[in-house]
């Protein structure tokens, strides 16, 4: 059995949804006082989809929110290979040895069944994880994005009443996942790899433009002359890009993760923003902002699902969609159909 089987075998039992019989308060005074097998028990609760846990797990956040928000939310994403985990396992115990308590979550939507990449990449942080003040966790099984979304800003919040103030959130790019991120966290770091020669490869450009700091890893040996090319020129670019954060200049610095050379800067860089933005205040405009959206995000989820779900509805639907399809409804009116439908299956009492 390979390391990383191992690792899977363990985190799927401890992901079943056979939770111990412990009560909201033994969840609350578990979590608040860093047990790390409560604290991995109640993220479980909060990731389950049974109704019964979810009521209990929304009771427990409610508690714990007073002690949220005291950390620094930071969102790492990049090519697969770029080095993410590498500079996890760097980043993260060097905060480590400076007294901070790092939680470490990954968004991976695109991994329902292998519960996350982090699994496979434990053995990049074998130092992190044996490390009595991080805590990693891997990413949530949501089936959709929005299900991942929720479990991964609950476990944040729940991380942070645990007391951890360094929340770093990995994702790999693919799909929605980096905007999903970006939404979540104050800073967004995006890792990036000097390609021969084509320097923009493989990075939608999107994704520079949501960014607070390009980080060029692997700046070490050969590829350290290679690393200060490519920082000039993303530099010169980001030039003419709107920064991500108003008040705050989104520039490209390099580092290896694996000799540690640069890792401390980035730390000082995130610093300074963090200091810049809360003297301008947009550092809480910006979380205040991110509930708000995360509040009408959920709210949409939930109508669509009570919409389509409705067998009013779903029964009239094909019918409908072959009416529009073949040119004898409008949109308007098929709309307009379907939620009257759905409306008139409301008033009358379910
Ligand atoms: N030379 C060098 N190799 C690195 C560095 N960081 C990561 N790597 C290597 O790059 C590969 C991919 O790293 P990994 O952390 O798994 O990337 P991820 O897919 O983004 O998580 C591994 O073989 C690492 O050892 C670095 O700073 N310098
Ligand atoms: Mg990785």
């Amino acid at each position: 059995m390979s390391e990383g089987d191992k690792d899977r075998t363990s985190l799927n039992f401890s992901s079943s949804v056979r939770l111990p019989r412990l009560s909201v308060d033994q969840y609350v005074q578990g979590v608040r006082e860093n047990n790390r097998t409560i604290l991995a028990q109640a993220i479980t609760l909060a990731e389950s989809n049974s109704a019964v846990h979810m009521n209990m797990a929304q009771e427990v956040i409610r508690q714990l929110l007073p002690h949220t928000g005291n950390s620094i939310r930071i969102g790492i994403t990049g090519v697969p290979g770029a080095g993410k985990s590498t500079f996890i396992e760097t980043f993260g115990t060097m905060l480590c040895e400076k007294g901070h308590r790092v939680a470490v979550l990954a968004v991976d939507p695109s991994s329902t069944v292998t519960r996350g990449s982090i699994l496979g990449d434990k053995t990049r942080m074998e130092l992190l994880s044996r490390n009595p003040n991080a805590f990693i966790r891997p990413s949530a099984t949501g089936g959709t994005l929005g299900g991942v979304n929720r479990k991964t800003r609950e476990t944040m919040l729940i991380c942070e009443a645990a007391g951890y103030d360094v929340i770093l959130i990995e994702t790999v790019g693919v799909g929605q996942s980096e905007t999903t991120v970006r939404s979540m966290v104050d800073f967004f770091l995006l890792l990036m790899l000097t390609g021969a020669g084509d320097e923009l490869q493989g990075i939608k450009k999107g994704v520079i433009e949501i960014a607070d700091a390009l980080l060029i890893n692997k700046a070490d040996g050969e590829n350290k002359h290679r690393a200060l090319v490519a920082r000039g020129e993303y530099n010169r670019v980001l030039h003419y890009l709107q920064p991500a954060t108003s008040g705050w200049e989104t520039k490209a610095y390099m580092c290896s993760a694996l000799t540690g050379e640069g890792i401390e800067e980035i730390w000082s860089v995130i610093g300074q923003f963090r200091d810049q933005t809360t003297r301008t205040g947009g550092f809480d405009a910006r979380r205040k902002a991110q509930s708000l959206d995360w509040m009408h995000s959920m709210t949409q989820d939930y109508l669509r699902a009570t919409f389509y779900s409705n067998p009013e509805v779903a029964g009239m639907l094909p019918t409908i969609e072959s009416a529009v399809a073949s040119g004898q409804l409008s949109v308007t009116s098929a709309v307009q159909q379907l939620v009257e439908r759905f409306e008139k299956r409301d008033r009358d009492g379910k």
